[in-house]
């Protein structure tokens, strides 16, 4: 009886398509009826109003599916009551706080309230309905009461952006969801149904700006054949509030306009961007504009001509004219130097120019100053620009976070981020004030994360890592919720609503981050991944003069001691923070244990505040590490009953997998470090059962050499 039971619900396998739009009958019948009464037909009167067709066709799908019930759209509600009423009212009062950018932002916000016995769905814009639309069916798909509803919401950062690092030719750099999902080949003329689905996610969470390509950029998106299909994609991006934006290779005007030189004060250079961006706005007229990663990495840049960031920034600003776009571009540059701390690198070449950027430019700034490591402290550069606005980057793709096999939530990481008080002017200067452009007043604020999304059926792999698409949106929307009612709220709308599973899943995914912490870089180390590929452990690879930056470098062990000295004497990128910083984590006694090693080079047999000595602490912290995989199994099982079979077997296996690299973490790292501390493994931990050596061929294997 209860296999057929079982049997019936999930008579198709959840293949993960729906994300979090899955619309399944809601399981409360009770409520289902209590829902049905209200939620009767959708009026509105701009039925030709794309945004506000999108809003309908969404809701009309969420209902069919939630209440089993379809609802008619009808023009006016007149008189009628038990519906729902979308409405678009440029004198609606939706509170955006007081900064300068509270106009922009509320013309994204929404009000749902009662009237006259309808709910009433509002915004200034299409697009605030349209956002509306989604918060009312995110209401009712995590079962919430609608007596009563008054809700209010308006983002606190304007632009909130996907990154792509999609290539021309379909692949993804460090994605690992399969292919990419846009298929130039077939655009313009086919538009994949997923497409839309893909802008129905992204617009039920807010995001409204995509970066379509690699910041790694081919010149080939800004041919005239190119532009053509771009065009395509921003027609099905429109109606759901999102503007498309293009990464742009810097020696483009030479590549594709034929001119000996990009360097940005020669005219005719200056006149080739101007005429590409006026060729791009006729072809796209909402374009959104250019994102830009120059002299990093091989990139070409304005410095190839010895001009500087500025330089080539203010360029493209004056290209965009009075075209309503913008230049993000990135900070993440690490050549200044090859002999200093590569953490440094981009504080050091870019607060120099702080006040001399256009206005139309914002840098783009990594969370953190190495690169998207699993903990970072903040980049120093936040609260130190404050005459620009910087654009967050974080990475939702897990380049460094165990790919799509590990389970790791990032909510708690973007948040550490974001809650992290500069002290540029007195406490309580956060990362999030300095992004939302509230603490200097900026009239523009951006976000952006680096996407994890693939042409695989679920999207993003790791059917888990849904949620860090979803919490990157749902906190680039309002930074103050938390990662646990992120969580709860995901799980509830994507796979069970049964409470306890719902419980359970939740404490999975907030504590999932720090035991991934625990297990690869604990106590703030940092950058021993593999080489190159960025996976698994690398510990031992030696620094040459040709390539100091290696896991040897920046974990500094020695016979003394582990971790990178930054403090005065040491590298002093200590000193790139605010004093009150500098005093807190330059003392060995009041840093952070999980910036450690970020910051202090520690000796082996130091005690720490925790009582244990470091070396204690480090195997402890690898050995908690790499079991609490287990317990996320033992965890996992748990919820069995609750979920949909091929998912919950989807997970499980990932865990398993997730728990042998956690083990060759493990293994690799204390065997390693043992060569420096010549300690045993303290009780009650047993040593690894494989030698140095053994594992160091685990990464010949893994790691593709
Ligand atoms: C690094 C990635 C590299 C990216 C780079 C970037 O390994 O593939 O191109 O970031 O952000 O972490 O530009």
């Amino acid at each position: 009886m209860l296999l057929l039971a079982v049997g019936t619900r999930h008579a198709v396998a959840d293949d993960g398509y729906r994300l979090w739009l899955k619309y399944d009958l809601l399981p409360d019948a009770a409520q289902r009826k209590a829902y049905q009464r209200s939620l009767r037909f959708i009026a509105t009167e701009e039925r030709t109003n794309p945004t506000l067709q999108a809003a309908t066709a969404e809701l009309q799908r969420g209902l069919n599916g939630l209440l089993g019930q379809s609802v008619p759209v009808v023009g006016r509600s007149s008189g009628k009551k038990g519906g729902i009423v979308l409405r678009v009212d440029p004198n609606v009062r939706i509170d955006a706080g007081s900064g300068a950018t509270a106009a922009a932002l509320a013309k994204e916000g929404y009000r749902i309230t009662t009237e006259k016995g309808n709910l009433v769905v509002t915004g200034q814009r299409d697009a605030g309905v349209l956002y509306g639309a989604f918060a009312l069916l995110r209401h009712l798909q995590t079962g919430q009461p609608l007596a009563g509803i008054s809700l209010s919401s308006a983002p606190k950062i304007q632009y909130r952006f996907l990154n792509h690092w999609d290539n021309q030719n379909g692949t993804i750099e460090r994605g690992y969801a399969g292919a990419s999902i846009w298929q130039w080949y077939e655009l313009p003329e086919r538009l994949d149904p997923r497409y839309t689905d893909y802008a129905r996610a992204n617009a039920s969470i807010g995001i409204n700006g995509v970066v379509l390509n690699n910041v790694n950029a081919s010149p080939r998106y800004l041919t005239t054949e190119y532009l053509g299909k771009i065009a395509a994609l921003a027609s099905v991006m429109r109606p759901y509030g999102i503007r498309v934006y293009l990464s742009v290779f810097w020696a483009a005007p030479k590549v594709l306009g034929g001119l000996p030189t990009a360097d940005p004060l020669d005219p005719r250079v200056q006149q080739w961007w101007k005429a590409k961006t006026d060729e791009i706005y006729r072809t796209i007229p909402d374009f959104g504009g250019f994102l830009v990663k120059a002299n990093s990495e091989g990139q070409p840049g304005p410095q190839d001509y010895n001009r500087t960031h500025a330089d080539g920034a203010n360029m493209l600003a004056a290209a965009l004219g009075n075209h309503d776009g913008l230049v993000m571009w990135r900070a993440f540059v690490y050549k200044a130097d090859v002999n200093n701390d590569r953490f440094r690198a981009s504080y050091d070449e870019f607060k120099p120019f702080d006040g001399q950027f256009a206005d139309k430019v914002l840098v783009q700034v990594k969370n953190g100053p190495l690169d998207f490591q699993a903990r970072e402290p903040f980049h120093p550069l936040f609260g130190k620009m404050p005459q620009t606005p910087l654009v967050l980057e974080v990475q939702i793709t897990q380049e460094y976070l165990g790919f799509a096999t590990h389970l790791v939530y990032l909510a708690p990481l973007f948040k550490e981020c974001l809650d992290s008080d500069t002290y540029a002017k007195g406490p309580g200067s956060t990362v999030a004030k300095i992004v939302d452009g509230s603490l200097d007043h900026h009239a523009i604020s951006a976000i952006a994360g680096v996407a994890n999304i693939g042409s695989d059926r679920n999207w993003t792999g790791h059917p888990i890592a849904q949620a860090n698409w979803y919490a990157f949106g749902r906190l680039a929307w309002d930074y103050e919720l938390t990662s646990e009612a992120i969580a709860q709220e995901w799980t509830r709308m994507t796979l069970t609503a049964e409470p306890k599973a719902v419980a359970t899943i939740t404490d999975m995914m907030v504590k999932s981050r720090d035991i991934y912490v625990r297990y690869t870089t604990p106590l703030g180390l940092h950058h021993i991944m593999g080489h190159g590929v960025h996976f698994g452990p690398e510990p031992w690879l030696p620094s040459t003069p040709r390539n100091r930056w290696t896991a040897a470098f920046y974990h500094s062990a020695d016979a003394q001691g582990l971790g990178f000295d930054r403090t005065a004497s040491g590298s002093n990128a200590l000193g790139q923070y605010a004093p009150q910083i500098q005093q807190q984590w330059g003392n060995r006694q009041t840093c952070p244990l999980d910036y450690l090693m970020w910051f202090q080079h520690v000796g082996w047999s130091q005690p720490l505040r925790t009582g244990k000595t470091l070396w204690n602490e480090l195997c402890y912290r690898y050995y908690t590490g790499a079991d609490s995989v287990l317990w996320l199994q033992q965890q996992w099982q748990q919820v069995q009953p609750a979920l949909d079979p091929t998912l919950f077997a989807n997970v499980q296996a990932r865990l398993q997998t997730q728990h042998k690299e956690a083990l060759w973490w493990r293994d690799a790292c204390v065997l390693y470090f043992q060569t420096f501390a010549r300690q045993p493994i303290p009780a009650p931990f047993t040593p690894p059962t494989r030698t140095l050596d053994q594992v160091k061929e685990l990464a010949e294997v893994y790691q593709l050499k």
